[in-house]
């Protein structure tokens, strides 16, 4: 007997009585004459035969074991077969800390296994009833009791094991062709079945295989659980491993916070609302969809790794720093609805769809064959998004639509096509696009401070203000529509080019056709467009050659410049050093001194300027960018202007 089982024996045993041992069949020919004349805490050994017989022990305590109980040739050997086919094979009644164990219980087609109401172990058992329906272990803990069914083998075609009350099953090995298993505590058990349901409130360290049926708990943690379609129920599904062959349905429930987090998932859909969280999960799947509803709270999906599946936000739902991958020929869409956003997620060939969508911004979004960004509502707010190399980029019909600071890289067809009530679009960095911006059909737009470069067309207004943008290297550099358009302070070049439908453009003052000196233009690669850096070398005509002055009376709610630039770096900024702060041309605000461009002038750009002094600042953009002064010399000048702007 090993330590653990003696342990249970003495524990079991009622305090102060002497524990005698009864043999069967030495003893007793039976174990129901052994157990009738067995006092509390007395021990029934059987020895290896079959038995055929039903047994109850009726108000008194004791343990039941084969000779060897942690000896599985032992416990296959003790068999006990009941003789009546209705009753249960064991019943212990009434009869608490009784122990059972190391037994081998065959039941026929008819018969329940053991029941309990009372506190009792039931552990090392082998039940077995292939053809009955169960339960092989039924009843449950009385209030104040707690039963312990540990490290048996249970083989049943239905019901493996019906507890109410305080029960734990702990590391069993259950099979059967469906039916329930409750229990209050479910750990570390290997069960596999056809279907049925799994019911508690903690379910953990569990290895589950089934095809269909229905998972319940409170606490769902760290099982590995394989379906083909099944439902999974819990408050909190963390950390374990659900690969679904067909689509299993995990969600929080009713649970108004339900925790999804740590799963690693396969065909799994995933729903969750109110204050529910949904976070770091590795899904992969095919026409699934995971839904988070935040309707009556801010239900949350952050940090998930999802492959293949569609995403439905509601309400006042966060989509934040997730990875989403098309997969799978099916489309695969993020859908932000009824006020949802998302911020700082990555799509690849995916597509965000906003209706009524909150703010959209810090995402990325590439290699999708339809419009990276459609959307849809009364007000779009689409922010410092990096979209590239999509079919399209970005499509708005909202009544109200601020597009800003987005980067939009080499998308086939079109970088951007809106049509507004009124709107901003300001500070985008729109390059190798196949058609820059379109903004028609629209009331006033407010077009400031973009970097349009590269595209084969630049940009189409209807109506609006056009200032302080770069509109350069586009071979059809702008259109203009059937009403007023103003267009000032711009470098833009081929200007002859513009058509003008209606004949109401106004070109305003300070409009310049001069190379804006970018660190980098970018260049084609055949049909590839490579991406430049669009930052201003000193020296550039677009510094403080902006117009500070953006008001337009049609549209009053936006008649102010950016405060940040498209890096997110502060404008405006004094560049030319005149005493007086101008804005930049283009999406870059020039920061004298700033060397390595990164906002700050500190001993880095010191050093740059050190590390280029004497060079010709034509032999590189190295040393063009340490001519900081833009004399046509890298020399001790620049490291004394540098000097005298350290700490900005
Ligand atoms: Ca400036
Ligand atoms: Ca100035
Ligand atoms: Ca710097
Ligand atoms: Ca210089």
């Amino acid at each position: 007997m090993t330590a653990v089982i003696a342990s249970l024996l003495v524990g079991a045993s009622l305090a102060g009585s002497m524990a005698a041992e009864i043999r069967v069949p030495q003893d007793h020919t039976t174990i129901q004459g052994a157990i009738d004349a067995a006092s509390n805490g007395d021990i029934v050994i059987i020895a290896p035969g079959t038995y055929i017989e039903n047994i109850e022990v009726y108000r008194k305590s004791v343990t039941l074991t084969s000779i060897s109980p942690d000896d599985p040739a032992i416990v296959e050997a003790t068999v006990i077969i009941p003789s009546n086919s209705i009753y249960h094979c064991i019943t212990l009644y009434e009869a608490p800390h009784c122990v059972v164990s190391g037994l081998t219980v065959r039941l026929g087609s008819g018969n329940p296994g053991i029941y309990v109401d009372s506190t009792a172990v039931i552990v090392n058992n082998r039940i077995e009833g292939p053809d009955s329906n169960g339960p092989a272990i039924d009843g449950g803990a009385r209030p104040g009791h707690t039963l312990t069914v540990k490290g048996n083998t249970i083989i049943i075609k239905a019901n493996p094991m019906r507890l109410a009350g305080s029960c734990e099953a702990i590391a069993n090995t259950i099979s059967s062709g469906g039916g329930s298993i409750e229990a209050l505590q479910v750990i570390g058990n290997t069960i596999s079945s056809s279907g049925g349901s799994i019911r508690a409130s903690q379910l953990l360290a569990n290895t589950i295989s089934r095809t269909t049926g229905s998972i319940e708990a409170s606490q769902l943690i760290g099982n590995t659980i394989s379906t083909e379609t099944a439902t999974i129920e819990a408050s909190e599904i963390v950390d374990n491993t659900i690969l679904s062959s067909r689509s299993t349905a995990v969600s929080g429930g009713h649970a108004e916070s339900a925790v999804i987090t740590g799963n690693t998932m396969q065909n799994c859909s995933i729903s969750a609302h109110n204050d529910s969280i949904v976070a770091g999960n590795t899904t992969t799947g095919h026409a699934q969809t995971i839904r988070i509803t935040g309707l009556k709270g801010t239900a949350s999906l952050v940090g998930n790794t999802i492959s293949g599946l569609r995403v439905e936000a509601y309400g006042a739902a966060r989509v934040v720093d997730n990875t989403l991958l098309s997969a799978s020929v099916l489309p695969a869409i993020l859908n932000l609805l009824q006020g949802a956003s998302a911020t700082g997620n990555v799509l690849v060939g995916e597509h965000v769809y906003a209706s009524d969508s909150g703010p959209i911004i810090d995402n990325v979004v590439t290699g999708c064959a339809r419009w990276a960004i459609q959307h849809h509502g009364s007000s779009a707010l689409i922010q410092a998004n990096t979209i590239a190399g999509n079919h399209a980029g970005i499509s708005s019909y909202a009544s109200f639509s601020d597009i800003s600071r987005n980067a939009l890289l080499s998308n086939e067809i079109v970088a951007v096509w809106a049509k507004m009530g009124s709107g901003l679009f300001a500070g985008n960095l729109v390059a190798g696009n196949g058609v820059g911006v379109i903004i028609n059909e629209s009331g006033s737009v407010n077009v400031l401070n973009n970097t349009i470069v590269g595209n084969l067309g630049g940009l189409g207004l209807d109506q609006g203000l056009v200032a302080n943008n770069i509109v350069y290297d586009n071979p059809q550099p702008m259109g203009v529509g059937w009403r007023e358009v103003i267009i000032r302070n711009n470098v833009i070049d081929h200007a002859d080019r513009i058509t003008d439908s209606g004949g109401h453009m106004i070109w305003g003052p300070g409009n310049v056709d001069a190379s804006p000196l970018f660190v980098d233009p970018g260049r084609w690669d055949g049909d590839t467009f490579i991406p430049g850096d669009y930052h201003l070398l000193p020296g550039s005509p677009c510094i403080d050659a902006g117009t500070n002055d953006v008001d337009n009376p049609d549209t009053p709610e936006i008649e102010t410049l950016p405060d940040t630039d498209t890096a997110g770096l502060p404008r405006v900024i004094d560049g030319d050093l005149d005493g007086a702060a101008t804005v930049d041309i283009g999406a870059y605000e020039y920061l004298p001194g700033d060397v390595n461009y990164d906002g700050k002038v500190n001993v880095l750009d010191l050093l740059l300027v050190r590390n280029g002094l004497g060079l010709d600042p034509a032999s590189s953009i190295e040393a063009r960018k340490a001519d900081v002064n833009a004399d046509g010399a890298v020399n001790v000048e620049d490291m004394i202007m540098v000097r005298e702007h350290l700490g900005r």
